[in-house]
């Protein structure tokens, strides 16, 4: 008995000093204390060696002395769960987080946005369209005639597939579009990638983007369009640039022009942007063709409307200072990162 008594104190106080930092040292415990092969079971055993009238007393013993392992266990156990719980408050979420690079927008979609708001300014409202387009879309309603030069296999990207599909060479194929809805007034905003079949160098490329407008009403007329782009001038490039137009030729407008504003490198005095000429061309325009309307089903008796469009890669070139074309399609991470402008 007295034998018994000072095992069970050892161990109970062995049990007490083992001490478990994680889950695999509680099952240790497990193991060691209350496995098969355990101390426990290996202590129950000695109930053989005591005296048949001390029994009693030490079952009692020995099941107190279980308890005390089950209990010691279970101590451990959660200390180990709770001691997991303080690595997870360890985390401290006050901390600032790892920085990461800021992007940027990319130049043609600042010089994009820079031309809509402005014409949004004047409710213009944006459209969009396929960049594949049916021949009907891209050229004929547009009046460009079956062997109209626009349409030659040089300039024009055909689909392989299907000799009426072309990739559009502009953005007024979503004007046709627009038109074709037949809800009036029209007053909208076209931006968008188009393509020509040209070779690449600093100053061409095979695709490139645009904005055009088109604004449809009764009894609009030629001072309207004036109006609306002296208004987009002045904002795009200041109160002091001076504007002209000169009489131009596109089979989708009647009358066309072109128009150029005081160049605003040099500010006329004579520049290579300007060619020595004072001035720059920055967009072609005119009223839209009666044959455009009625092939879209709009009266060109009841109505009229204006039409332009401006590349967006020259005007970003000058005001950014890039000096060649294919910078903007290269997606060179050292050329777009240094576009930090909001907008
Ligand atoms: C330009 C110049 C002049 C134009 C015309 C049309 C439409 F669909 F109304 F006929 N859309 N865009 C136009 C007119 C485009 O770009 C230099």
């Amino acid at each position: 008995m007295e034998q018994l008594l000072n095992t069970i104190a050892n161990y109970k106080k062995e049990m007490a000093d083992f001490t478990a930092v994680d889950e695999k040292q509680a099952e240790d415990f497990r193991i060691k204390y209350l496995g098969t092969k355990g101390i426990v079971k290996a202590v129950m055993g000695e109930m053989k060696h005591v005296p048949a009238e001390q029994k009693k007393e030490a079952g009692q013993l020995l099941n107190e002395f279980k308890q005390f392992a089950e209990q010691r266990f279970q101590q451990l156990q959660e200390a180990v769960g709770s001691q997991s719980a303080t690595a997870a408050s360890l985390i401290d979420l006050s901390l600032p987080g790892d920085t990461l690079p800021m992007g940027s927008r990319h130049p043609v979609v600042l010089m994009r946005n820079r031309i809509v708001s402005i014409f949004q300014r004047l409710g213009f409202a944006v459209a969009e369209g396929p960049e594949i387009e049916d021949d009907w879309h891209n050229f004929g309603a547009l009046n460009l005639p079956a062997h109209h030069p626009a349409r030659d296999m040089q300039d024009t990207f055909y689909v392989q597939q299907n000799p009426d599909w072309v990739l559009r060479t502009h953005t007024s194929s979503v004007q046709i579009r627009e038109m074709e809805k037949g809800k009036l007034p029209i007053r909208m905003l076209m931006p968008g990638r188009v393509y020509r079949n040209e070779t690449i160098s600093a100053r061409s490329h095979c695709f490139f983007h645009q904005v055009e407008g088109l604004y449809i009403d009764e009894n609009v007329s030629f001072a309207d369009l004036k109006q609306t782009l002296y208004f987009f001038v002045k904002e795009m490039y200041g109160k002091d640039v001076k504007v002209r137009f000169r009489p131009s030729y596109f089979p989708f407008t009647e009358p066309s022009a072109e128009m150029d504003v005081s160049c605003f490198i040099c500010g006329g005095s004579g520049c290579n942007v300007c060619k020595k000429t004072g001035w720059v061309e920055i967009l072609g325009c005119g009223m839209v063709h009666p044959n455009v309307l009625s092939n879209c089903n709009i009266d060109p008796q009841k109505y009229s409307g204006f039409a332009f469009g401006m590349g967006i890669e020259r005007p970003a070139m000058l005001k950014y200072g890039v000096n060649d074309l294919r910078l903007f399609s290269e997606n060179d991470v050292r050329f777009l990162k240094q576009f930090t402008t909001a907008i």
